[in-house]
């Protein structure tokens, strides 16, 4: 794809940046940050084994395949990946009642209750694509890796949540450095099941379509510390995760609820300047008083962006439109 809108030193436009107008260009917003991959990071619990590297590049060849409009692939998943996902699901489910949101227990129960997360085998992408439409409108499509942040954060603006397929590595079942089908399942797909999730997610994405290089930062910055990594405080005053890459790594998720950590409330001005960490727990994290909360603070914070449109979703076209805004 063609790259994009260019800025002058007082960032104002000179060229406009390309971004996706319908829900099909999203087959342009694909591209995989490969980093934190098992063959780039001797971090990675499955760095050197060659045989999950070989796997991971089969379920992301059939990822990147993926075109708008197709069915979400059917995987086969082996005997050991479906071990992992037992082990994963088992010890998160203690922790739910605990030091997750009231908004995940609900829906990951109801999810339970239709039959699309199951304890004992890796669920299908499909069924709970369908499940999540039905809810709130949220669709999943498959992607191989972690995503570029604008490319990740432009699918959203079409409640299109682009999911990996593979799964963590087999001697790390309570922790992956980077995203897998674990954490897209068990994280972020009975958060998306959410109505006011589903809207701030989306929120985010509009406010990315055409964005400058820095406010891609600050957004993604966001992202990362309220969509993954955000708590919430309950009626009774304590913190709970509402974030995906909490809810998803046993650790972590205790680490984040426990007085170890540092806990500031979520506000956008400082928050989307502060540094995240990709593979350790974070050295901060920051709490919103409700789900509702942090969106009325993002939509305060986005008023400030330097932007000479606004972009709105049309979700009978699935299309995005540009609105004036001076
Ligand atoms: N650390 C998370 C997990 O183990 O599920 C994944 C984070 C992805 C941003
Ligand atoms: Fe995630």
């Amino acid at each position: 794809r063609i790259a994009l809108r260019k800025w002058d030193a007082a960032e104002k436009i000179v060229e406009e940046i390309w971004f996706p107008k319908h829900a099909s260009d999203l087959d342009n917003c694909a591209h995989v940050v490969v980093k934190y991959e098992p063959t780039e990071d001797p971090k990675h619990p499955g760095y050197g084994d060659e045989k999950y590297i070989a796997r991971r590049a089969e379920l992301n060849r059939i990822a990147n395949s993926y075109k708008y409009g197709n069915p979400i692939p059917i995987v086969e998943y082996t005997e050991e990946e479906h071990d992992t996902w037992r082990q994963a699901y088992a010890m998160l489910k203690q922790l739910r009642p605990t030091h997750t949101c009231r908004e995940y227990q609900v829906n990951i129960q109801r999810m339970e209750d239709a039959g699309v997360i199951t304890p004992n085998e890796i669920p299908s992408l499909r069924d709970l694509s369908a499940y999540i439409q039905k809810r709130t409108g949220f669709e999943l499509r498959p992607c191989g890796g972690l995503l570029s942040a604008r490319d990740f954060l432009a699918s959203l603006a079409f409640r299109v949540f682009q999911a990996t397929l593979y799964v963590r590595h087999h001697s790390a079942p309570q922790h992956c450095p980077e995203p897998d089908v674990i954490h897209e399942i068990l994280g972020h797909c009975p958060m998306f099941a959410d109505p006011e999730m589903a809207q701030l997610s989306q929120e985010i994405g509009l406010l990315s379509l055409g964005a400058s290089d820095s406010e891609i930062e600050r957004l993604s910055t966001l992202y990362w510390f309220i969509i993954e990594f955000g708590l919430s405080k309950e009626a009774d005053g304590t913190f709970k995760a509402i974030g995906a890459g909490l809810i998803s790594a046993y650790g972590e998720l205790q680490h984040a609820c426990s007085d170890a950590p540092s806990h500031e409330p979520f506000d956008p001005e400082v928050t989307a300047l502060r540094t995240y960490e990709d593979s350790e727990y974070q050295p901060v994290y920051f709490v919103a008083e409700s789900i509702q909360d942090a969106m009325e603070r993002l939509r305060k914070y986005a008023k400030s962006f330097k932007r000479s449109v606004v972009t709105v979703y049309n979700p009978y076209a699935r299309t995005v439109e540009q609105v004036n805004r001076w």
